[in-house]
C-alpha cells in the first residue's frame, strides 16, 4: 500500500528541505518506496479533520492503510522497520542505530531549535545579546563532542543508517548559521548525507513544491 505524507503547501524555507518532511522523504527514497502528499496550509493544519493524524496540527504526518503516525521520528522508525536499508540486522548494531536516533533528536536537535526560535522571534527582547551566546555555547558543547565521537569516520556507526539519516537533517538545521562550518567533519558529514541519490530525490520532490516545478527524480 502505498503511503501519504503531508508537507506544506508553501514552506516557509522556500524549498531549502529544512522541514520536517524532508527526512520521511529521504527515508522513503532510501528503501525505495513509492509514496504520495498531501500539502497544507497552515490553517489546515489546525482543522479537526488534520488534528485527527496530528494531535498537535503539524506536519509531517504518515498514513498507511489504517496505520496514521505522527512525529517525524518516529515516522522514520517505521520506515527503518519495515524495510531493509536503514537498520541493521545484527541485534546490536541495530540496537546502536536507535540510540543514534534518539541521540540526533534529544540531544542534538534541542539546542539547534533553540537557538533557531530565539533568533527568528526574539531578536527584539532587551535580553537577546546576552541569551544568545549561552545558547550557542551550548550548542557548541554538543557539536564539540559529536565531532570527537564522529572524527574521521564516514557515518556514526559502521555503515549509513537511520541515525545518520535524522542526525544530518537534525544538523542541517544550522544552514546560514556558519556554526556548521566551525567542525569540519560536521560539515562533511552532512555534505555526505547530501550526495546520497535518495537524499537528492527527496530533496527535489520537495523543492517541486515550492518552485511548481516538477522534479526529475
Ligand atoms: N517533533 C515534530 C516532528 O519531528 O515531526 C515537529 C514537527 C514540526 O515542527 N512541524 C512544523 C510545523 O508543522 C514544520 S517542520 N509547523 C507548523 C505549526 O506548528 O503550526 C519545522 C520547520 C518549519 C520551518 C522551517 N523553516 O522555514 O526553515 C524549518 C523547520
Amino acid at each position: 500500500m502505498t503511503p501519504t505524507i503531508t508537507a506544506f503547501e508553501r514552506s516557509p524555507d522556500r524549498g531549502r528541505g529544512l522541514a520536517r518532511d524532508m527526512r520521511v522523504r529521504w527515508a522513503l527514497e532510501e528503501v525505495g518506496q513509492p509514496y504520495e502528499v498531501r500539502l497544507l496550509s497552515f490553517s489546515e493544519m489546525k482543522e479537526p479533520a488534520h488534528r485527527v493524524l496530528h494531535p498537535f496540527g503539524q506536519i509531517p504526518t504518515y498514513e498507511e492503510g489504517d496505520l496514521a503516525l505522527f512525529e517525524s521520528g518516529a515516522i522514520v522508525f517505521h520506515i527503518a522497520e519495515r524495510h531493509s536499508g536503514l537498520l541493521p540486522d545484527d541485534a546490536g548494531a541495530r540496537a546502536r542505530a536507535i540510540t543514534w536516533m534518539f541521540a540526533a533528536l534529544n540531544t542534538i536537535e534541542p539546542p539547534i531549535v533553540d537557538r533557531e526560535i530565539t533568533t527568528r522571534e526574539e531578536h527584539a527582547k532587551t535580553w537577546y545579546a546576552q541569551r544568545l551566546p549561552v545558547l550557542e555555547d551550548r550548542l557548541r558543547l554538543r557539536l564539540g563532542e559529536l565531532s570527537g565521537r564522529l572524527g574521521d569516520a564516514a557515518w556514526l556507526d559502521g555503515a549509513f543508517s537511520a541515525g545518520d539519516l535524522l542526525m544530518v537533517t537534525v544538523l542541517r538545521g544550522l544552514s546560514g548559521s556558519g556554526i556548521l562550518q566551525e567542525y569540519s567533519n560536521l560539515s562533511a558529514y552532512v555534505a555526505r548525507g547530501e550526495a546520497r541519490p535518495a537524499y537528492k530525490r527527496a530533496f527535489d520532490a520537495q523543492l517541486a513544491v515550492f518552485t511548481g516545478k516538477p522534479s526529475n527524480g
